[in-house]
């Protein structure tokens, strides 16, 4: 966190409207909160209502002249716009306003760059910094030396400012094999987890909903839980026991936020592709915070997007300690859901029982050996159930697997 707190830069936030002004507000006031988190005084905030963006400045003429006013008069140093500029506009912003120009998409970098503390997570935020450094080479070199700091320049790549597009490339060559091998290892880990029937749950949810309190108060862990934004960028696994017998291994990991960088979404892949792997989905909603709905939308569109699909989903509607809305709480999205407050341990009585029938509720585990002759048996379960180990024996083929119920007539040995 010192990193964050170094310095408080005085910042304008500016925004463009297109045709949900509500919208706008809700963005700008997270990118408020983002600033915040990066450790930087937000002085004022500018919208500007246009039909579409301005394609060579994001914000048009006008507008221009006044923020440059309100840079003055706010003694402000830099601004902030709430989505990924294009190389063009970034460039040519800074060049009409005379001032270190920043987007949505630098400042998570920034966040993201003082809160990764492992290897794959530096490595992951290295990445995704030079691939959207890489394309505005140019504006952003004069933009960053005009202040030599702050925002937008933290993270293992400070240094490197000064690189050309070939070093550049050559960097991410070396990262990505970098990241390969840490892949390699903890694809070894999901593997091994496959092969004992241990069952897994990935924790999701959007920035700051509660996941790592969760997981805190579910199994005892010490993961860093904080009320601010992406406090946590590593992935923690701890097991949960089930009071059927077993456990469940509970991973917590990276939050969600609206327009999340897709340089981060790829870089971050592996990390956020532990939902994939997943047995089941456990959605934690901060449902004290009115923008719950949007909050939801957009991790539900964000599990689209990584392709995670008919997974069962408990939704536990987090923070109930703190809501005031009386509104019934819904997701039609989910299998279950809970009113919880992790921070209380209010609300968990049945949570046992639901993550038992959710991650074995319409499975059953067999154990069988089957004659060479029926094989066809052993590929109906392959592609219906979960086959967790297949032997080939003298008896037969020996097979240890999940299968759903409507198939259980069809594999009887
Ligand atoms: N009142 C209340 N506060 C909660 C509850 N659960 C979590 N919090 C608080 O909400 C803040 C965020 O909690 P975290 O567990 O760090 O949230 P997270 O989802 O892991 O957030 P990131 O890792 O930053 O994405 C912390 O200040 C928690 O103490 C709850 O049930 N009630
Ligand atoms: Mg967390």
């Amino acid at each position: 966190m010192t990193e964050l707190e170094e310095k408080r830069e005085r910042v304008i936030l500016v925004a463009v409207s297109l045709n949900d002004p509500d919208e706008t507000e809700r963005s700008l006031s997270e990118l408020k909160d983002l600033a915040d988190t990066a450790g930087a005084f937000v002085a004022a905030t500018v919208i500007q209502a246009r039909e579409s963006v301005h394609p060579g400045t994001y914000i048009g003429k006008g507008k221009i002249e006044e923020v440059k006013q309100m840079l003055c008069l706010y003694e402000a140093d830099s601004i902030i716009c709430d989505d990924e500029l294009s190389p063009a506009q970034l460039g040519n912003l800074q060049e009409a306003l005379g001032c270190k120009v920043c987007d949505r998409t630098l400042l998570i970098l920034d966040i993201f760059a003082a809160r990764a503390h492992t290897r794959e997570g530096k490595i992951q935020v290295e990445l995704a910094q030079l691939r959207y450094r890489s394309s505005r080479l140019v504006g952003l070199r004069s933009s960053l030396s005009r202040l030599g700091g702050g925002i937008g320049t933290r993270g293992p790549g400070e240094k490197k400012l000064e690189m050309d597009r070939r070093v550049i490339g050559e960097r991410i060559s070396v990262l990505k094999k970098e990241l390969e091998e840490v892949k390699k290892h903890r694809e070894v880990q999901r593997a091994g987890r496959l092969k004992n029937p241990v069952r897994t749950a990935a924790i999701v949810g959007y920035t700051n909903a509660g996941k790592s309190t969760l997981l805190n108060l579910l199994t005892g862990a010490a993961v860093d839980s904080q009320d601010a934004l992406f406090v946590t960028l590593d992935p923690t696994t701890r097991a949960y026991p089930l009071t059927k017998g077993g456990e469940v291994l509970l991973t917590d990991t990276v939050g969600f936020i609206r327009k999340l960088p897709h340089h981060l979404i790829d870089a971050f892949r592996s990390t956020l592709e532990e939902a994939v792997y997943a047995d089941m989905i456990i959605h934690v909603v901060d449902s004290s915070n009115p923008q719950m709905e949007e909050q939801m939308k957009i991790v539900y569109e964000t599990l689209d997007m990584l392709g995670v699909k008919d997974k069962p989903v408990l939704t536990l509607f987090n923070k109930i300690d703190k809501r005031t809305d009386t509104e019934p709480l819904l997701d039609e999205r989910a299998d279950r859901v809970m009113k919880v407050s992790a921070k209380t341990g209010e609300g968990f009585e049945d949570f046992p029982d639901i993550i038992n029938g959710l991650i074995y509720g319409g499975r059953l585990y067999i154990e069988r050996v089957y004659p060479y002759d029926q094989g066809g048996k052993v590929a109906l379960i392959r592609n219906k159930g979960q086959l967790i180990s297949e032997e080939y024996t003298a008896e037969g083929i020996s097979v240890k697997a999940y299968i759903p119920l409507d198939i259980y007539g069809a594999v009887e040995a």
